[in-house]
């Protein structure tokens, strides 16, 4: 072995800190919240991908530390040569094996981002017979939402967006002026706002409450102040609510 003591101690040191780091991560997102479908499935890819990629992680600085304190090379200490060859290490099974981990790893991780895809924009593999689009548009610097029986919400009087819970709702979502981004970080959405065109996403609310808008495009020098809310009601508080004549 040719390291002393303090070197190892620096490099297993180095590799502990990056595995909090690892562990931070997971930390941090569980920590965002978010509520609804979008979320569960948002949670199940990042669990997944921070799962598959820990288990690389470790196996890498596992195998590194092991190369480290095994090295015993009858040139240990002296630079290289050119032309030299290095010490041959490993084998082509160990090289097979490797590869078939990492491929099944590859194939698990795109069927199931691709079904996550699937999932975010196939809404009608989604809606039940209860769901509605609103149709959104962006002005600056407030949200316009129109409702399939003509009741809509401006949200810069301060109303909330108002939807069901345990409905799948869809957004039509376009602008009036310039580029915004309708987000719903809570539920895990953001759907880009561009004037002459009609992008759509869906979100299934499945607890009550009220949660934020935003606007996730830099739109202007009051884009910051571009922020509303959702409100998630009960279905009959917002059948109350939705065939009440505005008056
Ligand atoms: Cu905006």
């Amino acid at each position: 072995m040719q390291f002393n003591k303090k070197q190892l101690v620096i490099i297993v040191g180095s590799i502990a800190i990056l595995m909090m780091t690892f562990a931070s991560i997971f930390n941090w997102f569980q920590g965002l919240g978010g509520t609804g479908a979008h979320a569960d499935v948002y949670d199940e890819l990042f669990s997944l991908y921070w799962g598959l990629g820990s288990v690389i992680g470790i196996a890498v600085y596992a195998y590194f530390v092991y190369l480290l304190v095994t090295s015993h090379g009858e040139d240990a200490g002296e630079p290289m040569k050119i032309g030299q060859m290095p010490v041959v290490r490993g084998s082509k099974k160990g090289a097979v094996v490797i590869s078939v981990i990492i491929t099944v790893f590859l194939l698990v991780l795109s069927d199931t981002t691709f079904d996550s895809i699937d999932f975010f924009e196939k809404h009608e593999d989604h809606t039940t017979e209860d769901s509605f689009t609103i149709e959104v548009t962006g002005y600056q610097y407030y949200w316009d939402y129109q409702y399939p029986n003509g009741k809509s919400i401006n949200s810069a009087s301060g109303e909330p967006l108002k939807i069901p819970v345990d409905v799948p709702v869809v957004f039509e979502v376009t602008a009036g002026d310039v580029f915004h981004s309708f987000a719903l970080p809570d539920h895990r959405i953001k759907i880009d706002a561009i004037p002459g065109r009609v992008n759509e996403g869906w979100i299934l609310a499945d607890d009550i409450g009220t949660f934020p808008v935003r606007c996730a495009e830099l739109c202007g020098d009051e884009h910051a102040i571009m922020v509303g809310e959702i409100e998630v009601m009960s279905e009959e508080d917002f059948d109350a609510w939705y065939e009440e004549v505005s008056a």
